[in-house]
């Protein structure tokens, strides 16, 4: 089966980050396989199968480091295969992968509605928060912490080198949060006036570890420092089962031309070599709680939760959709 010129225009616009942000990009792979299923002409279920597991690599093969893309994956084909091993037919399968497709996306919707919550009562009236890259879970706490008649202000990193902070200070100020850019460097120079700083998370290891747009563990030491709160916004699919059996979370390192464009290398910089790493991992010791949807932890208790909600995957089919098996 060739990919749909759509299917492979999202996993063109996944890669070059037109869709991004790790919770994203796993609800849309997971549209994608919805969208495989409810068009598939596929008469037998082996035959279906190929279909949605052709697409599935092809998402995978995007992004290498949020594990939100491959435990989204796993939730939606696991069932799938377990179905087919039950031996039922070609409609069941295709009922069963549009309904996981659709679960998936209620409960990343729902999650992000309790982290909210629980990580509002967390700021307190007068807070101010610094906060790095853009994070859909982050955005949906400050909001809520607003709304709950709390008064915060933001630092919000501008996170080179694709300024997803402008992002995050445009969806602050929509909301009539305060917010002050500032560039990456400064984050230590402002850290003293702040109270807790708040990020997402790309992927969550076992350890306890968090990975994060690059410069957040700079962030991290600078609030460690500061003796400054540091706090993680994570749902649970961003936790990692691989790092359970010691693999390490790939970190993505994107073109150079990211940061160098081709007109400003031509002016004696042609040739240069660039790195351009896309997350850095923060320690544990450096973080006080990760804020999940099932409840807040400390970074200790991030094997417990893999243990708890990715169950079934890990012991059964740690392999499938492994970002990490090619590597
Ligand atoms: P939400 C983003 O990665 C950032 O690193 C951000 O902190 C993380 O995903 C989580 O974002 P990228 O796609 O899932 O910008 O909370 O490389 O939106």
């Amino acid at each position: 089966m060739m990919i749909p010129p759509d299917i492979e225009e999202i996993a063109r616009k996944i890669k070059t980050m037109e869709i991004r942000g790790a919770a994203l990009i796993a609800e849309t792979a997971v549209s994608c396989l919805k969208s495989i299923a409810e068009r598939s002409r596929a008469k037998e279920t082996n035959e279906f199968i190929k279909e949605l597991d052709i697409v599935a690599r092809r998402l995978l093969d995007t992004r290498p480091t949020a594990v939100s893309l491959p435990n989204a994956i796993r939730y939606v084909m696991y069932r799938v295969l377990q179905a087919e091993e039950r031996g039922e037919g070609i409609d069941s399968l295709r009922e069963i992968t549009v309904k996981a497709c659709d679960e998936f996306i209620k409960n990343a919707k729902e999650a992000i509605g309790k982290i909210a919550e629980i990580g509002a009562r967390r700021i307190s009236d007068g807070d101010v928060i610094m906060t790095h890259c853009h994070s859909t879970a982050v955005v949906a706490i400050l909001k809520a912490a607003k709304a709950m008649g709390k008064s915060i202000s933001v630092y919000a990193t501008e996170t080179r080198p694709l300024y997803q902070g402008r992002l995050t200070a445009e969806q602050l100020l929509q909301n009539d949060i305060p917010v002050t850019l500032i560039v990456d460097s400064a984050s230590r120079y402002f850290m003293k006036r702040v109270d807790k700083v708040l990020v997402g998370a790309d992927a969550v290891a076992a350890n306890g570890a968090v990975v994060n747009k690059i410069g957040t563990s700079m962030v991290a030491l600078a609030a460690h420092e500061a003796r400054t709160l540091f706090f993680v916004a994570a749902e649970t699919f961003k936790f990692s089962p691989e790092t359970i059996i010691g693999e390490l979370i790939k970190i993505e390192e994107r073109p150079k031309e990211e940061i160098l464009p081709p007109e400003i290398a031509m002016k004696g910089l042609k040739g240069i070599e660039v790195r351009n790493p896309a997350f850095d991992v923060t320690p544990p010791d450096y973080i006080d709680l990760i804020i999940t949807e099932r409840g807040i932890i400390p970074p200790q208790a991030a094997l417990t939760v893999i243990q708890q909600e990715l169950g079934p995957i890990i012991y059964e089919k740690l392999g499938m959709y492994s970002t990490y098996r090619e590597s």
